[in-house]
């Protein structure tokens, strides 16, 4: 190709840790960021090639390590609409990364040009940014170096939330059609779609916001001037980028979701509205605690059930009653969440694999409006190009109150970001609604009672024997433990339990639910004695 000897000189700056392996798995690469170096300068190389593929369409690559510690950092790729890398490509990636000498890059580089069939005369455009990581500075001049040795043409976004750049990635491929690509249109579009939704609501009282001490909280700072203290007010916590040692620590949503308790120090007022981000936003959960100081999470699962309790509700009394509204979870959903969505609100709900790739293709593919949310909160709502039809044209209101659902429905296809879930979006699309149903925390806690549950980490020797069919839910390998885990799972009431390995850790996870606390806990480590 043209670019071997830029390529080989770049990369001598670059040096790949000797013997070291690397994977572009479910979240990118991800690792301690001083591994990271030469992983990001041969992503670069990548993006170019993804880039020359699409025609010059852009491509974004996001550096983060999302609720990982803050020594952690890493990368991945957004395709042109805003989507993850399409899962096809991550082998590339995975194949550049671990190219032990310079011409093992060279040729790995040519490598897939030629089976791409590449013309590397095609222009290639990138886009990128970073969250508040230390790391960050560093990395992104490793991107830059091998950017530029593949002659692409690049825009450093500098420091924005995950779900911004795909955001902007998309709106570069979507001629003007999906919003100004720079974070102020980011900030307007959400803001102007939500100040027309809270029209006429009755103010909620604050919301406050704990922004896991990542890019969320200067985000949501910057967002929070877009809108008037009226319609919305802000309390803004564990917004302190510049003590790096406090990112996602004792706070965030992930410590929310796993310890099921309050981020210490957070000062709470009885059903007061409380909500958590990840380190790179695009998780969210919500909380409170009630009169008698209990706890109550309000996680993805709950998220989701409001979403399509909401969205149900308006897609009716819009008159468009044909409109096929549907929710996709996975394995880790709560039972009672997936029995309150089909039998209460009477609304499909499909399983997929873990992974937002796997969640966003069932939401985008089977339903006119799709909800999709991970338990851990990580989640949007896709509207079908059917469904945008109808809504912003194709259908005639036949009385006053159908013409305001319809323009309700249009305003949210504006505030929930249809990238990828985006807690930014999600927060506020959570506030339309419990606004437009007038609920308190109470009243949308109430919907269901969770099932208790206990998720189990088991190490193991070597997890890559676990094989799952039916969406992760059972085991095909090794023979024989899925019928032991049946057996276990059959001695307890409203038991459910299955096993599968991480992808993102060297370990299986057992996840188990019963009909309490104790049978939870007791057929979680049944299921894992089995399995370790
Ligand atoms: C990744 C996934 C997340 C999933 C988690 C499961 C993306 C962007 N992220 O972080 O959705 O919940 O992996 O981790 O897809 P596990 O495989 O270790 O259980
Ligand atoms: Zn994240």
């Amino acid at each position: 190709t043209p670019f071997t000897d830029a390529i080989r000189t770049a990369s001598q700056a670059h040096v790949k840790p000797e013997g070291k392996k690397f994977s572009y798995g479910t979240a990118g690469f991800r690792m301690k960021a001083e591994l990271l170096e030469s992983v990001i300068f041969r992503v670069g190389l990548l993006a170019a090639i993804r880039s020359r593929k699409l025609g010059g369409k852009t491509i974004g690559v996001m550096i983060t390590a999302s609720h990982n510690p803050p020594e952690d950092n890493g990368v991945k790729l957004v395709d042109p609409m805003g989507e993850m890398l399409e899962g096809s490509w991550e082998k590339y990636g995975t194949q550049l990364a671990n190219a032990e000498t310079e011409d093992d890059l060279v040729e790995a580089f040519a490598q897939i040009c030629e089976e791409q069939k590449i013309n590397n005369e095609t222009a290639a455009n990138v886009v990128y940014a970073r969250d508040t990581r230390p790391s960050g500075p560093l990395l992104v001049r490793a991107l830059e170096s091998g950017l530029s040795a593949v002659g692409a043409n690049s825009v450093d976004y500098n420091i924005l939330t995950t779900p911004q750049l795909h955001y902007i990635v998309r709106c570069l491929n979507s001629d003007g059609l999906y919003g100004t690509p720079s974070e102020a249109g980011y900030y307007e579009k959400l803001a102007t779609a939500f100040i027309k939704l809270m029209e006429n609501k009755a103010a909620l009282g604050p919301v406050t916001v704990d922004c896991a001490n990542g890019v969320g909280g200067p985000s949501l700072r910057k967002l929070a001037e877009y809108i008037p203290k009226e319609v919305l007010e802000f309390n803004i916590v564990n917004d302190d980028v510049d003590s790096p040692a406090k990112l996602n620590h004792q706070c965030g949503a992930d410590f929310v979701k796993t310890q099921q308790k309050l981020p210490p120090g957070l000062e709470v007022t009885p059903l007061g509205r409380y909500a958590s981000l990840d380190g790179d936003a695009d998780r969210i959960v919500y909380y409170f605690t009630a009169q008698d100081g209990t706890f109550h999470l309000l996680d993805g699962d709950k998220i989701a059930s409001l979403a399509a309790s909401f969205l149900g509700d308006l897609a009716k009394a819009a008159g468009l009653g044909n409109i096929k509204v549907g929710v996709v979870q996975t394995a880790y959903a709560n039972g009672a969440s997936t029995a309150f969505i089909e039998k209460s609100l009477r609304l499909p709900v499909s399983v997929t694999a873990t992974g937002v790739k796997h969640l966003h293709h069932e939401a985008a593919t089977k339903y006119d409006i799709g909800v999709y949310f991970e338990a851990n909160g990580h989640g949007t709502v896709l509207f079908n190009s059917n469904c945008l039809y109808l809504i912003q044209k194709g259908h005639e209101p036949k009385s006053p109150a159908e013409a305001t659902a319809l323009e309700y429905l249009r305003s949210l296809t504006d505030l929930i970001n249809q990238a990828v879930g985006d807690a930014l979006s999600d927060l506020l699309f959570v506030e339309v609604a419990l606004a437009h149903k007038s609920w308190s925390v109470n009243e949308w806690s109430g919907l269901y009672t969770d099932l208790p549950n206990r998720l189990v980490r088991v190490e193991v020797e070597d997890r890559t024997i676990f094989q799952t069919t039916d969406a992760e839910r059972k085991l095909i390998s090794p023979p024989g433990i899925q019928e032991l885990i049946d057996a276990c799972v059959g001695k307890y009431k409203q038991g459910r339990s299955f096993a599968r390995a991480s992808g993102t850790e060297d370990a299986v996870r057992v996840y188990a639910e019963a009909a309490s606390k104790g049978e939870a806990d007791i057929l979680a480590y049944k299921v894992a004695e089995v399995v370790a």
